[in-house]
């Protein structure tokens, strides 16, 4: 596995030390220090990528504001064909860009290989678009006038991502930017580069035979500073950024003091409403897959079960018999079910979570572990774990990214949909039940504060399709399917005058 990971990172020309820093058409070189790039499924370092400096930064600026005056005036489905290549080439990488995903991040080969097709669906989707950027007509209060809409890009769109999905969010972002018109300069996570990297060669291949001009897939890397660097700048409208609420605040806050865009998807806590007339056979599996998948480290992870009295015990009972099946080990062989956390900082904040869960009042019923020995060498393993607990604990309210999940108790749904929206967060929940009341109830105004609200489907797993984002803490940007491509445009009401008369608008005479 290994080995062929490493074929694919030198058939895109990434060896053992890399430039970070692109304009999508030259690598640039950099005078600041490497980062280096840790598989967590071995520990091993697998390669290095220079972090990128004041003046790559510049050049990586200036190209993107350059290319945004072209390829703006490429008609859109034309830069949908482009797209529509990218996926096509995403296909064919399909199974090697999953793997690196899978050996970089540490999420199962299978979700790794989702992640891509989710690359994959958002690029269609993204073409489909690129011929329906439509903006409404409406009727003029004024005799022999015309009024529309339009919609143009915004110009150069700063995109930061984060590690647990070091390819898919980036695609969500700059697939729908481009076809929109927009140029891109991409942050991503410095826990995983070489995914940024391996992209930015596919992207990059793709522009050149079509000729898009350099600048509309700029790469930078590096850690916060240059975050700090694109949330600051004023040459770029539109910052999207996903990761933890505590960036989301940093970003938002300099973005928004220089009156930018930003488009926020931060932190979740997202809980599973199980309810007496829940079909156990699918809350169960929903609800250790939401727990447990990727580790616990998705934005969408199911960190909070609210159980109804009447079936607490035996949902209780089949959750932990589920759990000793669970086995966690290297997420390349697929008899495996649990990865590694992306590091030891990762696995100490999983095991600060459960220290101060105890001294809270928390009881595990599974409790969690850091694993050794054999297989487990780069300590990044961890043990998911399953505890009792009350809404008013503290860490309750936290989003741990790992996987721990809380059992809450309760008695009247609306006792439960207060509970599910108790906490800072809003991105992702459901509710297991065959009670049509109870589901139209938790959907409704009263229901979920959610920015997704599903029902008998877990909290994670979201398709492209829908608009993907949350409330509150979350930070109440959409990125993604729907009109989430708005976001990414300028919207322009233009009225016109074919009358041989100014008529002003409220029928304010003004006689000269
Ligand atoms: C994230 O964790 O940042 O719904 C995104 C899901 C995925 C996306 C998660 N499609 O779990």
């Amino acid at each position: 596995f290994y080995i062929k990971t490493m074929e694919f990172l030198q058939q895109l020309n990434i060896g053992p030390e890399n430039a970070g820093t692109s304009t999508g058409g030259k690598w640039l070189p950099s005078g600041a220090p490497a980062i280096a790039s840790f598989s967590p499924v071995d520990g091993k370092r697998i390669a290095t990528v220079t972090a990128t400096d004041k003046a790559g930064y510049e050049a990586v600026i200036t190209a993107a504001r350059q290319a945004f005056i072209e390829w703006r005036t490429w008609p859109s489905p034309r830069r949908g064909e482009v797209v529509r290549q990218i996926g096509e080439a995403l296909r064919q990488n399909k199974q090697a860009l999953g793997r690196l995903v899978s050996y970089e991040m540490g999420k199962s080969l299978q979700e790794g290989l989702g992640e891509v097709q989710e690359m994959i669906d958002i690029c269609d989707l993204a073409v489909g678009l690129s011929r329906q950027l439509n903006g409404l007509t409406m009727h003029s209060e004024r005799p022999a006038h015309r009024m529309y809409e339009q919609w143009h890009p915004l110009g150069v769109v700063g995109i930061i991502s984060a590690f647990n999905f070091p390819v898919a969010v980036w695609s969500w972002n700059s697939m729908i930017a481009w076809v929109c018109g927009n140029t891109c300069v991409w942050k991503p996570s410095e826990k995983t580069p070489l995914c940024a990297l391996a992209c930015q060669h596919i992207v990059a291949a793709v522009f050149k035979a079509n000729n898009v001009p350099e600048g509309v897939c700029g790469l930078v890397t590096g850690d916060r500073e240059i975050g700090e660097w694109l949330a600051a700048d004023t040459r770029i409208p539109l910052i999207s950024a996903t990761g933890s609420t505590r960036m989301g605040k940093a970003v938002g806050t300099a973005v928004a003091s220089r009156l930018g865009k930003s488009l926020l998807e931060l932190g979740g806590n997202n809980a599973i409403i199980i309810s007496a007339d829940a079909d156990l056979n699918i809350a169960i599996p929903g609800a250790v897959f939401g727990a447990v998948g990727t580790a616990g480290q998705r934005c969408t992870t199911t960190r909070r079960l609210i159980i109804h009295d009447a079936v607490y015990d035996s949902v209780k009972d089949k959750l932990t018999a589920a759990y000793g099946q669970l086995s966690i080990g290297d997420p390349l062989n697929e008899q495996n079910h649990v990865g590694p956390l992306i590091d030891t900082d990762a696995v100490k904040a999983y095991q600060m979570a459960i220290a101060a869960g105890k001294q809270q009042g928390c009881r595990f019923l599974v409790e969690g572990e850091v694993l050794a020995g054999d297989g487990f060498e780069s300590g990044c393993y961890v043990r998911p774990c399953i505890a009792e607990a009350d809404p008013a604990y503290p860490i309750v309210a936290q989003e741990t990214f790992a996987p721990i999940l809380y059992l809450l108790r309760y008695k009247t749904l609306d006792e439960a949909i207060a509970i599910q929206n108790g906490v800072p967060q809003g991105l992702s929940s459901s509710i297991m039940t065959l009670n049509l009341r109870e589901a139209e109830q938790f959907l409704s105004v009263a229901g979920s504060d959610c920015g997704i609200a599903n029902v008998n489907i877990g909290t994670s797993g979201a398709e492209i399709g829908g608009a993907f984002g949350g409330e509150k803490e979350t930070g109440g940007g959409r990125e993604s399917g729907s009109d989430a491509w708005k976001a990414y445009m300028r919207r322009q009401t233009n009225t016109i005058n074919y009358s041989t008369q100014l008529p002003l608008a409220q029928g304010i005479k003004f006689n000269l």
